[in-house]
């Protein structure tokens, strides 16, 4: 190469770190409503202090004060509550994080909301060839060890740390329902840094954290299966039980799990530390489907917290598979006295969802089989004889309501699975309305189609922002092209800032199946790096002094190479047939967004590194040959010459 060439793209990449200096400079003075940049309180403000003078009249005189009257750069306001006061343009920046399972896919995946761009994948319980993840050793081990060295994972209910109740961008957390497990995405990389596999657990599938701090990581074991499950009790489902497993959020230790009676399904914890609830099916004990709906009633389990770490403390727990168990049926001796560790709340057959109000005064179950949702008084839960009688409000919501989810100021809003529609409702106006009473509906939405989860902006915080909506349709049929029979399912987004203008429908976003659940974080609680600290993990960082092809023995080769614009360490590395050999590649850059990668084909390998991070990986080179080593991201003008060649020299 020219020096000529050399200046020019040194050039080139001088001139990109400025311009993002500049970007940067931006970011750190403005609020986070991009798209109205001469408006001095952001839109989250404005609504809440709309919302609490009822201010919010006709959507004309809502946009006049958002548009900042001069059309500035994102000011596509209509003037008819139109779509462009949601419009975030090209080179703008959204205002939340939308963060969502994949499902059965194994990932999360990250949106900005309003825009509903995606703008990341992160791989959980699944392998992912473009990050690399499952492909290094790190996250290879990691999937094997602590993983339980399974393929693949089902996400559902992504929820993000929380400390004084509020989101404080440490960590999201994902359940497994396929093969009981909680996984721990660090958000400052985006990254899966900790799987655990949760003893006594099949199918963890509710999610959630202890508030008000993120004291544990909540998985609620779904199926019942034997606790010993080793081949007896095959046929007697009365000793099968399902659990939830108390997880510490920093080492990801099950600390503890409670065994109760009937399947659980999903969960949501108070603001207060001392409640968690879930919700659950079949406290008939079934294992058919007609067995498991038998009997109209199920129940909502409350569990009291500081009254299980306290019999646990004191040793009440029988100790299975590594993990203290304490008894939680209703049988149990801890049930018995006047704070029983679990209260079982009994509501109408099958409540689904379960979601503790923003105020932590009311846990609200969704019906599911039942058009009502049920009420549940917190505050009351320890007072009645009757669990029954915590219940304050059934109003009636509509046909298969399933999630529930809050706005801040006041409402509920339910999605109904059988009638493809998201209710509004005033949760004051149900406890005060009769049983089964429809007056406590404020609006109804159609959605497209066959909503499951719906999750509003910050609306498992003490402080929801209550402008943004994501109904999560598990079917949108008609409402893009065709591509064959396996359709997107559709997540649709809805302005729900305006009380008096209405819920609006803003966005269709098809989606690889299936995001279920989704947490909405304001953007600047999160604070992701732009390069790897190499102090946070322990790999060898090798530059221009350390590289090295280093023999340590007869069969064993640990090849030490930096990785950098546009060439690895060595152009050519020569091992023998049969050693084993360990690569230990770092990327040396500390420009953002230059990533390298490192595949070598025909042995299956594939490193992808951003700048400032090392990746190992270990492999037997078995095939004498020549195998070219390149570089797998498009990462600049020589971008094809960043190659080395691997030569396998036959042992004899
Ligand atoms: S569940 S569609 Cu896995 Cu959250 Cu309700
Ligand atoms: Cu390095 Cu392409």
């Amino acid at each position: 190469m020219t020096a000529n060439t050399d200046d020019s793209i040194a050039e080139h990449e001088q001139e990109l770190d400025a311009l993002r200096g500049e970007r940067d400079g931006d970011e750190a003075g403005e609020g986070t409503s991009l798209e109205l940049p001469r408006l001095s309180v952001d839109r989250r403000d404005f609504m809440k202090a709309a919302g609490a003078l009822g201010a919010v009249s006709a959507s004309a005189g809502c946009l006049g004060v958002l548009d900042g009257g001069d059309g500035g750069a994102g000011g596509q306001g209509t003037g008819t509550g139109g779509k462009g006061e949601h419009h975030v343009g090209p080179g703008e920046l959204d205002q939340y994080y939308g963060i969502l399972s994949g499902g059965h896919s194994g990932e999360i995946r990250i949106l900005g909301i309003p825009s509903m761009r995606e703008l990341m994948r992160v791989p959980v319980f699944n392998e992912e060839s473009a990050t690399g993840y499952g492909h290094d050793n790190r996250t290879s081990e990691m999937l094997a060890n602590e993983g339980g060295d399974y393929r693949w994972g089902d996400t559902h209910h992504p929820r993000v740390s929380q400390t004084d109740n509020d989101y404080d961008g440490r960590w999201a957390f994902v359940n497994d329902k396929a093969n009981g497990r909680m996984a721990r995405i660090d958000l400052k990389y985006f990254e899966t840094d900790a799987i655990v596999d949760i003893p006594n657990q099949q199918g963890t599938h509710g999610a959630c954290c202890l508030l008000p701090d993120t004291k544990y990581v909540f998985g609620v074991g779904e199926f019942r299966v034997p606790m010993q499950n080793d081949g007896r009790d095959l046929d007697d489902p009365e000793a099968y039980s399902s659990t939830i497993a108390a997880i510490d959020p920093e080492s990801m230790n099950v600390e503890w799990e409670v065994a109760v009676d009937g399947n659980m399904d999903n969960g949501d914890g108070g603001k207060e530390g001392r409640w968690f609830f879930t919700t659950g099916y079949n406290s008939e004990h079934g294992t058919t489907e007609a067995e498991m709906t038998k009997s109209d009633r199920d129940w909502v389990k409350a569990f009291d917290v500081p009254a299980i770490e306290e019999a646990v403390e004191a040793g009440d727990y029988e100790e299975i598979n590594g993990v203290p168990v304490v008894d939680g049926t209703r049988e149990s001796p801890l049930n018995q006295g006047d704070r029983p560790i679990v209260k079982y709340v009994p509501t109408p057959k099958s409540p689904h969802g379960v979601s503790v109000t923003p105020d932590g005064k009311y846990a609200i179950a969704s019906g599911k089989l039942d058009p009502t949702c049920a009420v549940i008084d917190i505050e009351q839960l320890p007072e009645v004889d009757d669990p029954a009688d915590a219940i304050v409000g059934r109003p009636r919501v509509g046909m298969g309501p399933l999630h529930t989810a809050y706005d801040g100021r006041g409402h509920a809003y339910t999605t109904l699975f059988i009638d493809s529609q998201v209710a509004k409702w005033d949760i004051e106006a149900a406890v005060d309305a009769e049983e089964g009473s429809e007056d406590p509906i404020v609006e109804k939405i159609d959605v497209h189609y066959n909503p499951g989860h719906l999750i509003a902006s910050e609306s498992y915080t003490a402080d929801p922002a209550g402008d943004y909506l994501i109904s999560l349709n598990k079917l949108s049929k008609d409402r893009f092209l065709n591509v064959g029979p396996l359709k997107p399912e559709n997540d649709q987004l809805i302005y729900i800032g305006d009380d008096e203008g209405g819920m609006e429908l803003i966005k269709d976003k098809p989606s690889f199946p299936e995001p279920h659940d989704a947490s909405i974080v304001a953007a600047d609680k999160i604070e992701p790096a732009d390069v790897y600290d190499p102090e946070d993990y322990d790999a060898e960082y090798v530059d221009e002094d350390s590289a090295e092809v280093e023999r340590i023995d007869d069969s064993t080769v640990h090849v030490k190479t930096y990785v950098k614009r546009n060439e690895y360490a060595f152009p050519e590395i020569r091992v023998q047939e049969g050693d084993e050999v360990t690569i230990t590649a770092t990327n040396v850059e500390t420009t953002s967004d230059i990533v390298h990668g490192m595949a070598i084909p025909e042995y299956d390998i594939d490193l992808a590194l951003v700048p400032q991070d090392t990746r190992e990986v270990t492999f037997t080179a078995d095939q004498p040959g020549v195998y070219w080593a390149y570089c797998s991201y498009f990462c600049s003008a020589l971008h094809l010459e960043m190659r080395s060649r691997l030569i396998v020299e036959p042992s004899d």
